[in-house]
């Protein structure tokens, strides 16, 4: 993001106008002492920031009773906006004059923002984005300076080393990216979040008109021709080749730390032509791991050995996303941080099986999770976005599916717990919402999806009314805006028809409260593929043996039979080594 993003309308000049103005004011007063402008940007900006922090605190004064998420989203950001301005105050160690022009700035603009907010919250929203664009375009051009003149990269105060968790060595360059990285993801929230605003403005009318209506209506999406299966398909703001998508599949062939292999790349770049790639289940933190040699992105190794799987996509042109996932009580001692138990809502062993260093193991027993350790698994979720988008996944998927942590939260047959987390459905569901709003922080949600599995028993999961507790699950995905909502239907890998279940209801919950496309995977083949109304169609084994599986599909050729014995570990046999199609 070298650029800003285009004004739309008026107000979006006078927005872009005011920021070009702030960075005159910081050119023209500071730019000299302080080395470069970003650092007064930072420190002005910090201003909106926390008046956006003040406005967002009316809201959740007024939403706390029913959204816990508010306050603790609040609470970080305000944290996240004093720590841009106090560090960069120790970098610039600005005298008693420039604190006082500072100061004074910040007083100004304090309350130019306030009535912005009041009165004009869309154009406030977009002048923060804008900002955080100069912010961002402005620490580039300080990374430059800095990289080009060694003398200017002194040591990083402790107070972003210990906030950031940076190396206790860390630079002023390590601490420019940081804070960069922060900025960018920040200015794409600030857009979202005007773009929100505009599309109500928008159906504000449309609502009116609408108000006799009792229920809203969902009309579901005709019956395609069999060739739209293999048509372009606009998913939020990308648009996928077509609208069959690899499935998240398991292989285990990262290293014992969990870094993606190059032939990871490889593998992934023959399946490019997916019209969407979700990449392997991917560990959010050691403890989060339940199998041998699964991909982690939690490290920046592993996060930057998937930027390379993720470059390889892209370069063919695919559209490639990354599933997050917690295994929670689905682990072993031996895989776990210290050799310690996995944690679970509740302290209930599952009757399952891992994959270890030694082979097939029956899981451990785990330990139930304490109130305080839950936000910070939250957090960890968080940043597992950050480091996916460091990566380049375009986007992020939710495991919410086949017994692991979020569906142990979800179920009851796992969750006993007697706290906020726990007991009616609406508790049980709390994990999994705190764990999007978090991760909405990092990718818009319209490139967030979520896979759930209402009837599959897998991991030894199971509930009392699945139905009803995946009608709200849907229907509160939805309203968080969600990209997707991805449904395994049945068994996982099996029976499609293993329990009586409305799976049609779950997509319609889903898209009537405002989500985007919905996806459904399980014993899919080429006819069930293109008679469904189902707007994408997730594939697993089928694409181990078939590398141009679209291709294949659509012009009707034989598909290769995957050998199961390659599924898990191992090298490139039974991984890269399929072939494309003669024709292909
Ligand atoms: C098979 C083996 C290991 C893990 C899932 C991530 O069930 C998995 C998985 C599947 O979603």
């Amino acid at each position: 993001m070298l650029e800003h993003r285009q004004p739309e309308n008026s107000s979006d000049y006078v927005a872009i106008l005011i920021t070009k103005f702030l960075r005159f004011f910081a050119d023209t007063l500071f730019s000299k002492r302080y080395g470069h402008r970003a650092v007064v940007l930072e420190t002005v900006a910090a201003v909106p920031g926390m008046v956006a922090g003040m406005w967002i605190h009316l809201k959740c004064l007024r939403k706390m009773q029913h959204d816990r998420g508010w306050i603790k989203i609040l609470l970080d950001e305000a944290e996240n906006e004093r720590m841009h301005l106090m560090t960069f105050i120790e970098i610039a160690k600005p005298n008693w004059f420039e604190r006082i022009l500072i100061l004074l700035a910040q007083a100004i603009f304090w309350n130019f923002y306030f009535f912005i907010y009041i009165f004009f919250p869309r154009t406030a929203h977009r002048i923060v984005g804008y900002f955080e664009e100069e912010a961002v375009i402005s620490y580039t051009a300080y990374l430059e300076q800095v990289e080009n003149n060694p003398s200017l990269n002194v040591a990083a105060p402790q107070i972003a080393i210990n906030y950031w968790k940076l190396k206790s060595d860390a630079k002023l360059i390590d601490v420019i990216k940081v804070v960069r990285e922060d900025e960018k993801g920040h200015a794409i929230v600030n857009h979202n979040l005007a773009d929100t605003l505009d599309e109500d403005a928008k159906n504000k009318h449309v609502k009116q008109i609408e108000l006799k209506r009792e229920e809203p209506q969902f009309t579901p999406t005709p019956e395609m021709p069999a060739s739209n299966r293999y048509q372009q398909f606009r998913l939020g703001d990308l648009v996928l080749f077509n609208r069959i998508v690899m499935a998240p599949l398991t292989r285990n062939r990262a290293t014992l730390q969990g870094v993606p292999t190059p032939i990871m790349a490889v593998y992934y770049g023959q399946r490019a032509s997916a019209g969407l790639i979700i990449a392997e289940a991917t560990q959010i933190s050691h403890q989060g791991q339940g199998y041998y040699c699964t991909p982690g992105i939690y490290s920046e190794e592993q996060t930057l050995a998937w930027k390379n799987v993720v470059d390889t996509v892209h370069q063919s042109g695919g559209k490639i996303c990354l599933q997050l996932w917690h295994v929670g009580r689905i682990s072993h001692n031996s895989l776990q941080p210290n050799q310690g138990q996995p944690v679970a809502p509740s302290a209930v062993r599952a009757n399952a099986q891992v994959y270890i260093a030694s082979g097939m193991a029956d899981v451990s027993e785990p330990r139930a999770l304490m109130a305080y350790e839950i936000p910070l698994i939250v957090e960890e979720y968080r940043q597992a976005a950050v480091n996916a988008k460091k990566a380049g996944f375009d986007l992020i998927e939710i495991h919410a599916a086949n017994g692991y942590l979020v569906d142990q939260f979800l179920r009851d047959s796992t969750n006993l717990r007697a706290d906020d987390y726990g007991g009616a459905i609406q508790n049980r569901t709390r994990f999994l919402l705190e764990v999007i709003d978090a991760v909405s922080t990092i990718y818009p949600a319209n490139r967030i999806g979520c896979r759930i599995g209402p009837t599959s028993a897998f991991n030894d999961i199971k509930d009392s009314d699945p139905q009803a507790l995946f009608g709200y699950v849907a229907e509160q995905l939805g309203r968080k805006g969600l990209g997707y909502i991805h449904v395994i239907e049945g068994q996982t890998g099996g029976d499609r028809n293993n329990l009586p279940f409305n799976y049609d209801t779950i997509y319609q919950k889903f898209k009537m409260h405002g989500g985007g496309a919905s996806m459904a995977n399980n014993g899919y083949n080429k006819h069930l593929a293109e008679a469904t109304s189902v707007d994408l169609v997730a594939f697993g084994v089928p694409f181990i043996s078939n590398p141009d599986l679209v291709y294949r599909l659509e012009h009707d050729l034989p598909l290769a039979q995957a050998d199961s014995t390659s599924f898990y570990g191992g090298g490139e046999k039974g991984y890269t080594d399929y072939l494309l199609s003669p024709k292909n």
